[in-house]
């Protein structure tokens, strides 16, 4: 069995977790937040048989897009307590995928 952590962008999260629970996996969602542009996107827990991982993956891309966003990022403070902010466009991706190894999994 693997865990498949997926962190996604809020705007697939709705279609992402209605069609994976449609196709039978089995998902937790996390609110989480980017570190780099500390805007908030969110997490998947979705645990899966070894198997079934190629399928999750192709739901996977098939719903998450990658989008350009323009953000603000400040530059360094000129001088005190004041600095300039610029537009700056980044790609953030469709979706960043983690798979791990499950020793053991229980449902009580
Ligand atoms: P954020 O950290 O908010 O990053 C959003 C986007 O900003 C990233 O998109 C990437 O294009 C850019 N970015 C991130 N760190 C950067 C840096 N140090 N320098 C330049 N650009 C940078 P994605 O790579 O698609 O990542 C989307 C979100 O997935 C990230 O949001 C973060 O929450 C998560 N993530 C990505 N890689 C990760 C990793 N290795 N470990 C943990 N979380 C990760």
């Amino acid at each position: 069995m693997k865990l498949v952590i997926a962190i996604t962008q809020d705007e697939d999260t709705a279609s992402l977790v209605s069609k994976l629970t449609e196709e039978g996996f089995r998902v937790t969602k996390l609110a989480s937040t980017g570190g780099f542009l500390k805007s908030g996107n969110t997490t998947l827990l979705i645990g899966v048989d070894d198997e079934k991982v190629d399928d999750l993956m192709k739901v996977i891309e098939k719903v998450c897009r990658p989008r350009e966003i323009t953000t603000a990022v400040s530059s360094m403070p000129l001088v005190e307590d004041a600095c300039i902010s610029y537009p700056y466009n980044i790609k953030v991706g469709g979706a960043t995928i983690f798979i791990l190894d499950v020793d053991r999994y229980e449902r009580i």
